[in-house]
């Protein structure tokens, strides 16, 4: 299928320069998962990946959870996911001033380099969307940032009064705004998000398992295809694959769920 036929008014309204690719690699590997790679060596990493590339739409890292890290291993790392048609989403929560968050893109890491998306807390006010954009200008770059509209931990403060209609009006008419984040794990959530951020952005949504309910430490999961008929339009999943016996088998099953539920949502 054309990706304006599944995607519908989103093709033609999302503004990010790197909507679209998304939306692209979507269709072409039929999948809206948006691998949570949380492994703390090269090795698992690179394994993982080497195993469900081909059913993912997208690769999120958490760099300084690595413990063999080294910028050559890194670079390699990034290399492989680029071949498998993977955007690069670095979930590094900035959350300062623009001009420092324009320096974190820096430093050791140089998430600047590497990363596609970044996700920010819009905690410090809508400057740190420029902070963020300035730092990939510095290296000829343009990504995009994904600002926090919900969490899906229990008892995030995000779900104070006004907090989420405050970080959608932040963000919706900003270019450098790929998305926002939204609550995975509460379909009713999601469904008034969307209403709030309209086509013109994109929702990717953590806590998505196929067990649904309660996780480790706080976590709190909703189903694939419930999020993606919310108005979810990336489902972020970690540990439902990477803990999996069958990493490869889960993340091909997620796949379908999610490329079957966002069909549905088309017709
Ligand atoms: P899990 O193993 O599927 O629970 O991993 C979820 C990932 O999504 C993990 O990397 C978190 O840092 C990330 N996450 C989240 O769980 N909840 C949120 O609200 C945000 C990110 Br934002």
């Amino acid at each position: 299928m054309e990706p304006a036929e599944v995607w519908g008014a989103r093709w033609d309204s999302c503004d990010n320069p790197l909507s679209r690719r998304y939306m692209e690699v979507v269709c072409r590997k039929q999948s809206l998962v948006v691998l949570a790679a949380d492994l703390n060596t090269m090795s698992g990493l690179n394994n993982l990946i080497d195993q469900v590339g081909p059913n993912i739409a997208a690769l999120k890292t958490h760099v300084d959870l690595i413990d063999d890290w080294s910028a050559e291993s890194w670079a390699a790392f990034c290399e492989k996911a680029t071949a498998h048609d993977l955007l690069i989403f670095e979930d590094r929560k900035f959350a300062d001033i623009g001009p420092i968050s324009r320096g974190q893109m820096a430093g050791v890491y140089d998430i600047r380099s590497w990363a596609n998306i970044v996700t920010a807390h819009g905690i410090s006010g809508p400057d740190i969307v420029d902070g963020l954009c300035a730092g990939w200008s510095d290296v000829d770059r343009e990504g995009g940032v994904l600002l926090l509209a919900q969490m899906s931990s229990r008892g995030n403060l995000l779900g104070l009064p006004g907090y989420t209609d405050e970080m959608v009006s932040a963000g919706i008419s900003n270019q450098g705004v790929f998305g926002f984040i939204g609550n995975g794990s509460r379909p009713a959530e999601l469904t008034i998000l969307r209403g709030k951020v309209g086509d013109r952005k994109l929702i990717w949504t953590p806590g998505v398992n196929l067990a649904v309910g309660d996780g480790e430490m706080g976590q709190r999961y909703g189903d694939p295809h419930e999020a993606i008929q919310a108005g979810s339009d990336g489902i972020i999943v970690g540990s439902g694959i990477y803990k999996s016996d069958d990493p490869r088998g889960v993340a091909a099953k997620y796949a379908e769920i999610s490329w079957l539920a966002l069909t549905e949502r088309s017709e």
